[in-house]
């Protein structure tokens, strides 16, 4: 049952039919007894695993193909019709050409099979925010992920009606070839393609493909913004509620800092941290001349790896219902799961992601790295009451941070609008699991958009320079950075619930009660300005990490200016002004 007459919705799952083939449509309604049937059908199949019902009630547990375990930012494109529009940084191809690769390699190809018709909102529906999504797919993993990280229902249709538009998904895993795997966007057309991949970050077209890709270039046109973000409120002892949005390159610790606790004493004095989102954020002007950012998701596509009940005990709880895993271990004694860092001490037997056999001794990994939990958001402890708010929340402060072993202070205020756009385009960050390639190396990854923005990543700087003039009450933007690595690669900042210290000076810096050192990069704490109580951690150690090296930074500097030469005449000046200024605070 179709359950709408949206004309353009027939068209597309008509097309979609009539190149896939496959042997029956099921039209996905939302529905819990719709929902369970599938993860029967799954369980038949053996395309999941049901996990233990007393432990982990409605948990389910999936593995991938070995090769289709990360995003694939090599064979992801940008296909609009020019391809300087889709600047140096992306990969581009030409519409008809991607259009007919993807034919011919999902021709037929659902034969055999179901295809699922998932309607979705990202955003609460009926929000001024949100954006109604339809993704055909032929596998049921993908519907119960879109069911947990999206508002998946027949509403979506009903707040369509018979005309309204929306994004085209089309999934298909294909047989899975790495070869022939591609992650299409066609920004100008609102379509998303995805062929020969079964791993979220690639298949769940509501997230990254449409909520950051897609959606970047539809914020650009209509005058707001998409971005890498988790946003969290923080509210103090007086009862006032301050909002942050912060932007960090994928496993970096978004999820973390999203649901952070703090430390005893700042709880005891009466400040509390919830969480809106952990991933994405979609941030309009509002009438009072603020930013005001919306999570579009409805869960959290988390890396399971080092999640445990220090590090961040509200993901672990969100985990413990409803949630589905992929790519971790199975405890087989009591059919639960498990992933490095879970205990300190591995139990004596897992089945390892591959579904192997494994003990302590293998001297593998039992959890891919980037394997990952699909958790509702309901189920997060901290979970800001604002989460469903249609509004959205007021952003005080708009944060960046990578990962970088040294150079990039512990945390530190840009002048200025203008100057925060510089210091967000200037990230860079040690790559990580999330994505096939090498594993640490220091890339560019401004605004931590390098894989997600959907078109030239210039014009992307320029829209972030509009944007500020748009707004009359600006938040204010700061950098951080919880990974400065001493001599022997320690860490050197504690991390986690101690990043509070780092927020709180934040916060009082946007309410203007702390004063801060005009440095040659910015605005850096005096070391006595951040609160150590509670912690065993030297003034010295905080000094160093607050420490700005001009020497350092002066190649920084000249290392962005390279950077920079690849954007040619279409990076704002505002950019290039502030580069001059960096050199020039260097110098003196
Ligand atoms: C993610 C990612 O899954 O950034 O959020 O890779
Ligand atoms: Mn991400």
């Amino acid at each position: 049952m179709a359950y709408t007459q949206n004309k353009k919705v027939l068209e597309f799952v008509r097309e979609s039919v009539e190149l896939a083939r496959p042997d029956k449509v099921v039209w996905i309604d939302g529905s819990e007894a719709q929902l369970e049937g599938l993860r029967q059908e799954a369980v038949k199949t053996g395309e999941m695993i049901k996990l233990n019902q007393e432990k982990l009630p409605g948990c389910y547990y999936h593995r991938t193909a070995e090769n289709d375990v990360a995003r694939v930012e090599d064979r992801t494109f940008i296909c609009c019709k020019n391809k300087e529009d889709a600047g140096p940084i992306n990969n581009w191809m030409d519409p008809a050409e991607a259009y007919a690769l993807c034919r011919e390699i999902a021709r037929g190809k659902m034969a055999g099979r179901t295809m699922y018709v998932i309607p979705y909102s990202m955003g609460v529906v009926g929000s001024p925010f949100s954006k109604i999504g339809i993704e055909v797919t032929d596998s049921i993993y993908v519907v119960l992920n879109m069911a947990i990280m999206t508002r998946v229902g027949v509403e979506c249709y009903d707040y369509l009606g018979e005309d309204g538009d929306f994004i085209k998904g089309f999934h298909c895993k294909c047989d899975v070839d790495p070869e022939k795997r591609y992650i299409m966007h066609f920004p100008e057309d609102d379509t998303i393609i995805s062929v020969n991949s079964a791993y979220g970050g690639n298949v769940l077209l509501g997230k990254k493909c449409f909520a950051l890709r897609i959606a970047s270039y539809l914020g650009k046109q209509e005058g707001w913004m998409a971005e890498h973000m988790l946003i969290l409120g923080v509210t103090f002892p007086d009862g006032s509620k301050h909002y942050v949005a912060a932007a960090f390159p994928s496993a970096c610790g978004k999820t973390n800092l999203a649901m952070l606790i703090p430390p005893k004493h700042f709880l005891e004095e009466g400040y509390k941290v919830e969480c809106v989102g952990d991933d994405i954020a979609w941030i309009r002007v509002g009438a009072d001349g603020r930013l005001w950012a919306v999570n579009p998701e409805n869960g959290f596509f988390g890396v399971a790896p080092g999640t445990n009940e220090k590090s961040n005990p509200n993901a672990l709880a969100a985990t413990r219902e409803g949630a589905i895993f992929t790519n971790v271990a199975i405890d087989p004694a009591d059919n639960t799961v498990w992933w490095e860092g879970l205990t300190k001490q591995p139990p004596e037997k897992l089945i390892d992601w591959l579904g192997k056999p494994w003990t302590p001794a293998s001297g593998t990994k039992a959890a891919h790295p980037n394997s990952r939990f699909t958790a509702p958001a309901t189920g997060c402890p901290c979970l800001s009451p604002e989460f469903n708010s249609k509004e959205g929340v007021p952003l005080d402060a708009i944060i960046f941070g990578g990962r970088r072993a040294t150079t990039t202070p512990l945390v530190y205020q840009s002048r200025d609008w203008d100057h925060g756009v510089f210091v967000g385009s200037i990230m860079s960050s040690e790559t990580t699991a999330a994505a096939t390639g090498a594993v640490g190396v220091l890339r560019h990854d401004p605004m931590a958009m390098k894989p997600f923005c959907g078109y030239h990543m210039a014009d992307y700087f320029a829209h972030w320079i509009e944007m500020g003039k748009k707004i009359k009450n600006p938040p204010k933007i700061f950098n951080v950075n919880w990974f400065r690595q001493g001599e022997k690669g320690e860490f050197l900042w504690p991390g986690f619930g101690d990043n509070m210290r780092v927020l709180e000076w934040i916060l009082k810096r946007c309410n203007g009660s702390v004063g801060a050192r005009k440095t040659a990069i910015g605005y850096v704490p005096y070391a006595k300005d951040i609160d150590l109580e509670g912690l065993d951690y030297s003034r010295e150690t905080l000094e160093s990490i607050l420490y700005v090296d001009k020497k350092r930074w002066s190649a920084e500097a000249d290392e962005i200016a390279e950077y920079y030469k690849q954007f040619g005449d279409r990076l704002p000046a505002e950019l290039k002004k502030s580069l001059e200024t960096l050199k020039k605070n260097c110098a003196e």
